[in-house]
């Protein structure tokens, strides 16, 4: 009788583990307790027992009994527990199909004038590349003649990691190196021009105030091919314009001193909150300095691998550094750049794309 219930409870434990649902458990009650059951099995064969062993069995028999009935309660629970968990779960499942009544999200207004503008530059032949947020001293200086301690580098006021050689980019000027040796093969064997637009954020340790973050965003571009000339950046630079703001703006071109480029440029544009009378958005100017351009020094583009000579072809090229988060100031009419990055979901999500 012992060894009996010591299978049957061995039993019993491997189908309680095996068992999945409560129909499971149901059939395991029937086979063990049901009136046919194994225990109703044991209480007839207690019948044969010598009479003095027959108290010791029969209690054995009511304590297997009440561990099985214990046993198959709490697994019934437990099983009840999930099976109403996953009850919740299928009938809250998303389904992307249903329409729903959730506002939803909107897109950052840099965010949409960025993709405006890789619209734009597509559509004039030009790839669209990203570039890390963390670089290292030889891209966001050295690559462009900047060598240690020039006194280009205070223009900047770069934030440099603990890791030794990181900062965080203070320009995307920082991409040119990798984007010149990412398509110069191409350039060099196939003749196909260099056309490239990298938009990305940039840090730099600013004084801030109405036209100045420390987090912002630029968009750079360079374009080189054999003959590129000044004439080619000024088209570029007036047909993005005129394609962004979708009115005639206003702009000046300016000597501008930047050691990647020769010559350089500071391209401006008048203030478009003020119409030029001067505000604090244009610090009282009436200008905004937007975008920065000039010819690709050829140190630049002999680091970039970028061949400078006349045989077997000399390269030229252009780059800008458009400040992406001064256009959308001016395009959306937002007086104070602070708002881009205060998370105020009322102002932000005022803004569509066209
Ligand atoms: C540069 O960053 C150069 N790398 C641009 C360049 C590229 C020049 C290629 C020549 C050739 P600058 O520091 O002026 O230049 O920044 C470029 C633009 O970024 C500025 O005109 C401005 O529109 C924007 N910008 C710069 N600093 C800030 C800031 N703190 N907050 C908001 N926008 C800024």
């Amino acid at each position: 009788m012992r060894s009996k219930i010591q299978e049957l409870k061995k039993m019993f434990d491997r189908q309680l583990q095996e068992a999945k649902d409560s129909p499971a458990l149901e059939q395991m009650r029937v086979e063990f307790l049901g009136k046919k059951g194994n225990i109703t099995g044991l209480m007839k064969e207690l019948g044969k027992v010598p009479n003095e062993q027959k108290k010791e069995y029969g209690q054995m028999i009511n304590s297997f009994k009440q561990q099985l009935t214990d046993q198959l309660e709490v697994a019934r629970k437990e099983l009840q527990k999930q099976e109403e968990l996953m009850a919740v779960n299928s009938a809250e499942a998303y389904d992307e199909s249903m329409p729903t009544d959730h506002p939803v999200g909107s897109y950052h207004p840099i965010t949409l004038v960025q993709r405006e503008l890789e619209e734009i530059f597509k559509s004039m032949g030009f790839d669209v590349e990203d570039y890390n947020e963390i670089v290292d001293d030889f891209h966001c200086f050295e690559a462009l003649n900047i060598p240690k301690f020039h006194p280009a580098r205070d223009m900047q006021d770069t934030y440099y990691l603990d890791t030794p050689n990181q900062l965080l980019k203070s320009h995307t000027s920082a991409a040119q190196n990798a984007i010149m040796i990412k398509y110069g093969k191409a350039l060099k064997e196939e003749g196909r021009p260099i056309k490239a637009v990298f938009p990305g954020r940039c840090f730099r340790n600013e004084a801030i105030d109405a036209c100045h973050e420390n987090t912002f965003f630029q968009m750079e571009g360079i374009m080189i091919d054999k003959d590129i000339s000044i004439s080619n950046l000024i088209y570029f630079m007036k047909t993005m314009l005129s394609e962004v703001f979708e009115r005639d703006v206003t702009v000046r071109l300016r000597p501008g001193f930047f050691p990647f480029v020769e010559p350089g440029f500071e391209l401006d544009i008048q203030c478009l909150i003020c119409g030029g009378e001067g505000c604090p958005s244009c610090k009282n100017s009436g200008w905004l300095e937007l975008c920065p351009c000039g010819m690709i020094h050829p140190n630049v583009l002999r680091y970039g691998g970028i061949n400078t000579e006349e045989e077997p072809y000399k390269y030229t090229g252009f780059a800008f550094g458009l400040g992406l988060t001064r256009l959308a100031m001016m395009k959306y009419g937002v007086k104070d750049i602070r708002v881009f990055n205060e998370y105020d979901l009322n102002a932000l999500s005022q803004f569509i794309s066209k």
